[in-house]
């Protein structure tokens, strides 16, 4: 018994030695079968889905519409409202057409007037003349987006310039009702937008008087967090002290190019900071990029002719969605209800072109070779299939690698999309590309920085020809591991001229394609192929209105039109005040230079020569890229009469132009006070400042 027992004991024994050396060698193998470890942060499922909806729309429409307004004070009446065409599925039509997959609307904007028929208060929807009282725009768009398979998403601002409770206790349990009411009667929600512009002057009940709030402590979001989830668990949130994505910085719809989805909390309030996040970051926090196809967020018709131009929404694109952000295309609904022809023609214009662009990827036919693959899972050829979760990896530790695509005969490109696959967390931190051409390698010129890649990075640049392209992935967090790579050859968009009038009063125009020639007229009128053909900077001293586009003489494509209004030129006008030289860079119509009015000198004097009608004034902001010292409140006089006075909403966010228009009136000095700068800062910058005579 002892015998066959020691004997059987040495067979299992040996069996076992043997599973275990297998178990080894397969082990010792299998650390590149195993797929790699993921690289923390990573996204949740939530913020996965979320990324992969790319575009998607925001709605802007309220009192504010009605009244000419970008933040109501909160105490223009609800009677006001009164769309008389509305049409919610005319504006998902439109956004099917231009290929977003999502609606964002503001159910409250900071003058607190409520879209639905809340209980909560008074200023809201039931009663205004809409529907005599009997409509609830949250539920017909969010019903409009179920009908067409869009994802309907609510901006509630949590500053409120009309509640008398505002900064008090009252308005908190007001502002946790409205969220109870809006996420337990609208359906699924994909987003919840808490908006960052937070207390100061309002109407609050009648107090009208300045409120200031510490809103971290305030309004309890982790509350308004726990309410949501409850009821739509996968929903994302921007804003408050709890979010899931973050706001990219700024409101003109582009990310760094670096552009990191991780961050450290504690930098949430660095727009600097937010445009690029951080490699060290703990907390995956992915970029939202958020613009309004207009210059205001909501409809001014003044604004009718600055929709934005098909070559700067294509910009935007690349600079958001291209840089690892997702973008938030806002479109103004205007007085009728709808959402303006020119806007909805111009950004289904706009997807096409992008569509376009990418239409047909130059490396389906390539031969990929990379030089290090981790197994025969996670192959080079793994990048050209069609299939999210196969991607290409590389071994563990390794953290520079190359991939090569052989064309099968010379080929012109001048994008390459390249994305990571970031489940296993965003790792790449610089690359380059390479051509091969004439038996060479030559590295491919670009503009911009190439670091980061993460859910989609695309790369512009002019347009080459190759034999063979590379991509040298030289620095990786962790394991290198990309799921799609993809070149195009995009056709040139030809790109409005810029037109400038210095202080001289010479203008000249630029635009971008060096191949084009500028058409211009100086009267109003539309440019086309025959207009003055410009050649070179010309005086023009006197009012005018000048309108230019870029044409191909080849093909006789043209961009879409460029015009400025100039008012009467430097010569008409002395200043008065403020009498240094440096004055002269707020008519030099350089955007980047500016002068600083302050508190010893906080107006701009000029003496027009002769009487003349006035109108208005246009202030341009600095737009120097971290510029955040602004004027926030302002008064006009023409000859010691005060004609205007008011503030210059949202000016922190969206430093664009600012005109101020009143009853034209017959006089000779213009004078410009700024009475508060943002912030409470000391100064304000004056990029630009003109006179609007008539
Ligand atoms: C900002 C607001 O103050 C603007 O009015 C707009 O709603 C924009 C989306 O967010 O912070």
């Amino acid at each position: 018994m002892n015998g066959f027992t020691n004997h059987c004991f040495c067979y299992i024994c040996t069996m076992k030695k043997h599973l275990l050396l297998l178990i080894f060698v397969c082990s010792a193998m299998c650390s590149c079968v195993r797929a790699p470890q993921p690289d923390y942060p990573v996204p949740t499922r939530q913020q996965l889905e979320w990324q992969q909806l790319e575009t998607y729309a925001f709605v802007h429409f309220g009192l504010n519409t009605f009244n000419d307004l970008e933040w109501g004070y909160g105490n223009t009446p609800a009677s006001t409202f009164n769309p008389v065409e509305l049409d919610c599925e005319q504006w998902v039509r439109t956004f099917k057409a231009c290929g977003m997959k999502a609606v964002i609307l503001t159910a409250k904007h900071h003058d607190g007037f409520c879209l639905w028929p809340t209980t909560t208060t008074d200023y809201n929807i039931s009663n205004s003349p809409y529907k005599d009282g009997k409509g609830d725009l949250v539920k017909e768009l969010s019903e409009a987006c179920h009908k067409y398979g869009l994802k309907f998403g609510l901006y509630l601002s949590p500053w409120d310039r009309h509640n008398a409770e505002y900064g008090k206790e009252g308005y908190v349990e007001t502002y946790h009702k409205q969220i109870e009411e809006l996420t337990t009667n609208y359906g699924p929600l994909f987003e919840f937008w808490f908006d960052g512009a937070n207390g100061g002057n309002g109407w609050y009940g009648g107090a009208d008087e300045t409120r200031s709030i510490v809103a971290s402590e305030y309004y309890d979001y982790e509350r308004a967090r726990n309410t949501i989830w409850r009821n739509h668990p996968d929903a994302m949130i921007i804003g408050g002290t709890v979010p899931t994505i973050r706001w990219v910085g700024n409101e003109q719809g582009w990310a760094g190019d670096t552009q990191w989805s991780a961050v450290e909390m504690s930098n949430l309030e660095d727009c600097d900071y937010l445009t690029r996040g951080s490699q060290n970051g703990d907390v995956w926090l992915p970029s939202e990029a958020d613009v309004s196809i207009r210059p205001g967020w909501f409809y001014h018709a003044r604004e009718d002719h600055q929709v934005k131009s098909l070559e700067s929404l294509v910009d935007i694109y690349y600079r958001s969605v291209g840089h690892n952000a997702n973008l938030l295309l806002n479109f103004p609904i205007n007085l009728d209800g709808k959402i303006s022809q020119m806007d909805s023609i111009r950004a289904i214009e706009w997807f096409e072109v992008i569509q376009k662009d990418m239409s047909d990827n130059l490396l389906k036919n390539c031969n990929v070779s990379a030089n290090n693959v981790r197994s025969n899972r996670f192959k080079a050829e793994n990048v050209l299939l069609d299939d999210y979760d196969r991607y290409w990896a590389v071994e563990d530790g390794l953290k520079k690698a190359e991939l090569q695509f052989d064309f099968p005969e010379r080929t012109a490109v001048n994008r390459v999309l390249l994305q990571e696959y970031i489940p296993n967390g965003q790792n790449v931190s610089s690359f380059s590309l390479e051509r091969f051409i004439n038996g060479k390698w030559l590295p491919i010129e670009v503009t911009e920085d190439l670091t980061t890649i993460g859910h989609k990075r695309i790369v512009r640049f002019q347009t080459v020809s190759m034999d063979k392209l590379r991509i040298r992935f030289k620095t990786c967090k962790g394991t290198l591991c990309i799921s799609n790579v993809a070149a195009y050859c995009a056709e040139a968009l030809l790109t409005e001229p810029i037109i400038r009038r210095g202080f001289d009063n010479v203008v000249s125009m630029s635009c971008a394609e060096k191949n084009a020639e500028i058409r211009y007229t100086l009267d109003g009128s539309e440019p086309n192929s025959q207009s003055m053909l410009y050649k070179l900077p010309f005086e023009l001293d006197s009012k005018a209105t000048v309108k230019a586009i870029s044409v191909d003489p080849h093909n006789g494509k043209q961009s879409s039109v460029a015009s400025r209004a100039f008012d009467i030129p430097t010569t008409k006008f002395d200043v008065v005040f403020p009498l240094d030289q440096m004055s002269r860079r707020m008519f030099d119509d350089n955007v980047f230079t500016a002068y600083y009015l302050n508190e010893n000198k906080s107006y701009i004097e000029l003496d027009l020569k002769e009487s003349m009608n006035i109108s208005g004034i246009r202030y341009l902001p600095s737009q120097a890229r971290d510029a955040d010292q602004h004027i926030a409140n302002y008064e006009v006089y023409v000859d010691d009469r005060l004609v205007s006075q008011g503030e210059f909403s949202n000016i922190s966010n969206n430093p664009i132009e600012q005109v101020i228009r009143f009853e034209p009136i017959n006089g000779r000095r213009l004078r410009f006070v700024a009475t508060r700068f943002t912030n409470d800062a000391s100064q304000g910058a004056v990029a630009e400042f003109s006179i609007v005579t008539n």
